[in-house]
């Protein structure tokens, strides 16, 4: 791929033509959350005694695993060589959770994956941050400094916004962090319960329990047990579906239950909702009847995210409408891989 892609760039510096850059393309795997119309659940939440969460009215897609290290180490090369609203935090390239480094100085950072780690969720990262992540996504995955081009505006428009609940989903948003109801609908409804006619289960790996935290185990999740966490003494992290599709919610999304904790779009007083408990936190944490919210500001090694999208939203660029008329005038477009 690279080596075909060289006489196009080639003859892109020769016609002045920018390209999009080609290693910085993000693809996510979404999976289709159907049956809209479904009732909410009668559970009652422990903390709050509300009720009636997961009934979504419509399709949408859910991204299969929580947003990844790679995925968010592509968002911060492409836009913050300038961090002018601290999408990252030095925190990611702590050991425990083995992510990302930052090079360079400011106006020039670079950042790297730590080996092994791309495929392990994302932490550190504000409900801001994830908002942020979603605008870029919902542009395109440009490059360039932060602004209403690519991190500031979009999906929500936060126009330098770094606290506060005030800001809401634009009505256009093609990928956005989850409502609570679409993060609960897709971890815990299984429309072939109840014979058929739906129903809810306790926890994200259709099923009323957890059959601990041993790394593929059905059924099993990335919590903390009360002796060790996952992957004493190293990272303590798991790759996105480590735990293989027995510990997968009926829809098919993985570690909704444990790794980390994931922002939702609930307001909840000043605070945002997380659901799913974390590595670091214990079993009780993991089930649906545990509804939690924190300042949106924090940026913690517990807490990362998902995205939803759009039923027909595809999170892989396409090159500048421009650019692929020109290179297809001179006969020099790629194949395009799937
Ligand atoms: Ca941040
Ligand atoms: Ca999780």
């Amino acid at each position: 791929m690279k080596t075909s892609l060289v006489p196009i760039f080639r003859t892109a510096l020769v016609l002045g033509l920018a390209l999009p850059c080609a290693n910085a393309a993000v693809s996510l795997d979404f999976i289709t959350v159907g049956d809209g119309g479904n009732a909410g659940d009668t559970r009652v939440m422990e903390i709050d005694g509300s009720t009636g969460y997961g009934s979504v009215t419509y399709d949408f897609q859910m991204a299969r695993n929580e947003t990844t290290v790679a995925q968010y180490a592509a968002f911060l090369n492409a836009v913050a060589a300038t961090d002018t609203y601290g999408l990252y935090n030095p925190g990611m390239s702590m050991g425990i959770v083995n992510g990302i480094t930052r090079s360079g100085t400011s106006g020039s950072y670079t950042y790297s994956v730590a080996p092994g780690s791309g495929d392990k969720p994302v932490t550190f990262v504000s409900w801001f941050d994830a908002a942020r992540f979603c605008n870029w996504l919902h542009n395109g995955q440009p490059s360039g400094a932060q602004d209403g081009s690519t991190t500031e505006n979009g999906a929500y428009a936060l126009n330098g916004a770094v606290s506060g609940v005030s800001v809401a989903r634009s009505s256009g948003a093609t990928v956005w962090i989850p409502t609570e109801d679409e993060w609960y609908k897709a971890a815990y409804y299984d429309p072939a319960k109840n014979g058929g006619s739906g129903g809810y289960w306790l926890h994200a790996n259709r099923g009323d329990s957890v059959s601990g935290n041993t790394v593929g185990q059905s059924g099993a999740m990335n919590f903390y047990d009360g002796v060790d966490f996952v992957g004493y003494p190293g990272p303590a992290l798991t790759d996105g579906g480590a735990y293989g599709s027995g510990s997968a919610s009926a829809y098919g999304t993985n570690d909704q239950g444990g790794n980390v904790f994931e922002w939702n779009d609930a307001v909840i007083g000043e605070s945002r909702g997380l659901r799913g408990g974390s590595w670091d936190f214990t079993e009780h944490y993991l089930g649906s009847n545990s509804r939690n919210d924190f300042d949106p500001t924090e940026e913690s090694h517990n807490i990362g995210f998902r995205v939803a999208g759009l039923m027909n939203f595809s999170a892989v660029p396409e090159p500048s409408s421009l650019g692929m008329a020109l290179l297809a005038s001179l006969g020099l477009l790629p194949r395009r891989r799937r």
